[in-house]
């Protein structure tokens, strides 16, 4: 029998062992919280969760099974023609590859795990997901109702342990339960500032049965998250950016995640607004345009630093004022006045005071910037922007190349003029991803994939296999270190699996660069534990797991392998040996003012020649 295109659980489906068909609170009397229950069909919870997944719209989900959610892929199997699942080799994967997904579609990344250490294995992805602004499901399977609590086996209380580290969790008791709190789950990952949602189902409760209700709509009393900011704070800062000649518009994540880019180009244009996007807003603004001054922050441009440093007044987007971007806080431009765009209320005025606060969606206040601009046009702003290109006349990113080894910038320059940023770029964490983000010209901003806030080594490989999955027909680029690779390596073998047109990019400098880099100018050069002594071969890895592998370890080479490396179809691995002992400029190290910044050998004519590799 069928009914609203829901296949009715087979009665002779056993309930697991020990467990009822019913939750306990219904079986005592207790009414379910559904109406309409005659009609419904009466399904299995396991059922139950993967039909409010297709309910939900989603079709495709990463995971990994065991005992805990054993009735739950039992039912996955059985609808693999509506609901794909990708089988990683490692949670942590399945995770990570589920944030690549949401970040490069806009659409929330669902991640399906066991107990105990499968869902411990996912800790590190919510964690980045939450730093990040991410919308995930995770949901992870439990040991029964009756064991929790009792150090069964595979038993972690997951719930407390990620409650810190997701938008919000739900353990599930009762089989009534799961339709609306999936729905709920999905509402609150996306909405507001998207973030992750974990939902833990105990064993029996996928096991026991309910009429499946689909609520239509979701209801939450205390969460309402404002998407309008208040007309006078909008018109307050409308006014200062009318008024304030040295202003800088700076960008975040906030701007991605709206889908504000037209929004924040058009109050560029009209205001004659030089913009500065973060690590997370990069495809927020077109790199190539010349209000453009380049990323800001820890590694960020000269110009765009010192904008920051120099203005009088900064008009946040969907940025946090993270302290990459600030530096040192209590110098931190100290002449500006402030205004702060942010969906989250509890950003707003955390890190730095701000004049005007507006709470409320990137696009939808932007749009009221707009409509309260008067017809006019843009300011001149001339003594600002002579200033600025001043300073990016002066410090431009730069470096001085090598014809006896690849220099880490000539291998990006390439990437960038051979992909010219149309490709979804991931990065893993180190100097290959601060390099990538000051060179890879991403054109768009769900195309730019890295781990952000949390800056977690392994995040690259699995990122974009969700974004080879996201429906893109162009190549998805894994820009990744030597050490960063050997964190989710495994997942190799799910692009192989999958048949994805992925290509892995390692920057191999045989060091963790980043860390090195600090030791090298906090720890007088003192390399405690950063030179991988060992090294896999890594075209033979890539051959092992049924991908293509290359590698360029001369300037004279590197194009060509990229050339070639992109051209081939599937999965490719290209290793490009790099200068080892090259820092990444400018840097503004931890703790320091933006006027502190260091620049490179380059703009320093007192430098001294290094021992390079
Ligand atoms: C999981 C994790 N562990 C440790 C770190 C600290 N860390 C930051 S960058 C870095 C070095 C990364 O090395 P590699 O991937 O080779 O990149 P490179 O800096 O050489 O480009 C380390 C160890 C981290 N960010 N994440
Ligand atoms: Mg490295």
């Amino acid at each position: 029998m069928q009914s609203s295109g829901i296949v009715i659980a087979k009665t002779d489906e056993a309930p697991a062992p020990g467990s009822s068909r019913r939750s306990p609170a219904t079986q005592n009397g207790e009414a379910a919280a559904v109406s309409n229950v005659e009609a419904a069909p009466v399904l299995r919870g396991a059922r139950i969760v993967v039909e409010s997944l297709i309910k939900e719209g989603v079709d495709l989900l990463f995971g990994y099974p065991g005992g805990a959610i054993l009735h739950v892929y039992d039912e996955l199997y059985k609808v693999q023609d509506r609901l794909r699942h990708i089988l990683v080799r490692h949670e942590q994967g399945a995770v990570h590859a589920a944030e690549g997904y949401a970040q490069s579609t806009g659409k929330v990344g669902v991640c399906m795990v066991t107990s105990g250490p499968g869902a411990t294995n996912v800790v590190t992805g919510l964690a980045n997901a939450l730093m990040d602004s991410t919308p995930i499901v995770v949901i992870s399977g439990q040991v029964a109702t009756t064991l929790i609590g009792n150090d069964a086996f595979q038993e972690a209380d997951i719930v407390g342990i990620t409650r810190p580290c997701t938008k919000y969790n739900y353990l599930v008791k009762r089989v009534e339960d799961l339709a609306p709190t999936i729905k709920e789950a999905f509402y609150l990952a996306r909405s507001g500032r998207p973030g992750p949602v974990l939902i833990d189902i105990p064993k029996d409760v996928t096991a026991w049965e309910c009429p499946f209700i689909w609520p239509e709509k979701v209801e939450l009393a205390s969460y309402k998250p404002t998407i309008k900011g208040h007309p006078l704070q909008v018109k307050k800062a409308v006014d200062l950016m009318r008024q304030v000649e040295k202003a800088v518009l700076y960008v975040g994540g906030g701007v991605v995640n709206a889908g504000a880019h037209a929004e924040v180009m058009e109050l560029s244009r009209r205001l004659n607004l030089p913009v500065t996007p973060t690590l997370m807003g990069l495809g927020a603004y077109p790199p190539g345009d010349p209000r453009s001054l380049g990323m800001l922050g820890m590694h960020g441009t000269y110009t765009a630093n010192m904008a920051m440093a120099k203005a009088n007044l900064i008009i946040n987007i969907g940025a946090r004022f993270d302290d990459r971007v600030t530096g040192r806080v209590d110098k931190f431009a100290l002449n500006a006045k402030k205004i702060h765009v942010d969906i989250d209320p509890s950003s707003v005025n955390k890190t730095v005071n701000v004049d005007v606060p507006i709470v409320g969606d990137a696009k939808h206040v932007l749009q009221q910037m707009l409509d309260m601009l008067p017809d006019e046009p843009p300011p001149a702003r001339s003594g600002w922007w002579s200033e600025l290109r001043e300073m990016q006349a002066r410090y431009p990113l730069r470096y001085k190349d090598r014809t006896d080894v690849i220099m880490p910038q000539r291998f990006f320059q390439e990437l960038a003029d051979l992909t010219k940023g149309r490709y979804i770029c991931s990065t893993d964490v180190g100097q290959h991803q601060m390099w990538a983000a000051q060179y890879y010209p991403v054109d768009h901003g769900r195309k730019w994939l890295t781990s952000g806030g949390l800056g977690t080594m392994g995040y690259g490989l699995p990122a974009a296999v969700g974004a080879a999955l996201s429906g893109t027909k162009d190549p998805v680029l894994c820009v990744t270190g030597d050490g960063s690779f050997q964190m989710c390596i495994q997942e190799l073998a799910t692009c192989v699996q999958e048949n994805l047109n992925l290509k892995v990019l390692i920057m191999n400098n045989r060091f963790l660069g980043m860390v090195r880099q600090w030791q090298e100018l906090l720890y007088d050069r003192r390399y405690s534990e950063v030179g991988l002594k060992y090294f896999p071969d890594f075209v033979k890895i890539a051959e092992a797991y049924g991908a293509t592998g290359m590698r360029a370890e001369k300037p004279e080479e590197l194009r060509e392998v990229l050339e070639r490396g992109l051209n081939t179809p599937g999965t490719v691995l290209m290793d490009i040996i790099v200068s080892k002992e090259t820092n990444v400029y400018p840097m503004i190290p931890g703790g320091a003012a933006h006027y502190e910044i260091l620049l490179g050998p380059e703009d320093d004519e007192t430098a001294q020649p290094r021992e390079l590799a």
